[in-house]
């Protein structure tokens, strides 16, 4: 499942590294891309797309929509 999610406030290489450490510790598997310009997180994973939304906001971020 590929999902991609906007996050509006990711601001710098800071949040990019500790949405995609975030994600992994649920899922060690998942592919994570961060684009820090663009504000979005794509996430390649056999998780639902629920439980990767909850581990974003559970790491202080915000899904545009969610
Ligand atoms: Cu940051």
């Amino acid at each position: 499942m590929a999902l991609k999610l906007k996050v509006p406030n990711i601001a710098c290489d800071g949040c990019a590294e500790k949405i995609t450490e975030s994600i992994h510790v649920m899922e060690p598997d998942a592919q994570v891309e961060v684009n820090v310009k663009d504000k979005t997180v794509t996430v390649e994973s056999t998780a639902s797309e629920e439980s990767i939304k909850q581990v974003i906001v559970a790491s202080g971020y915000e899904i545009a929509g969610y």
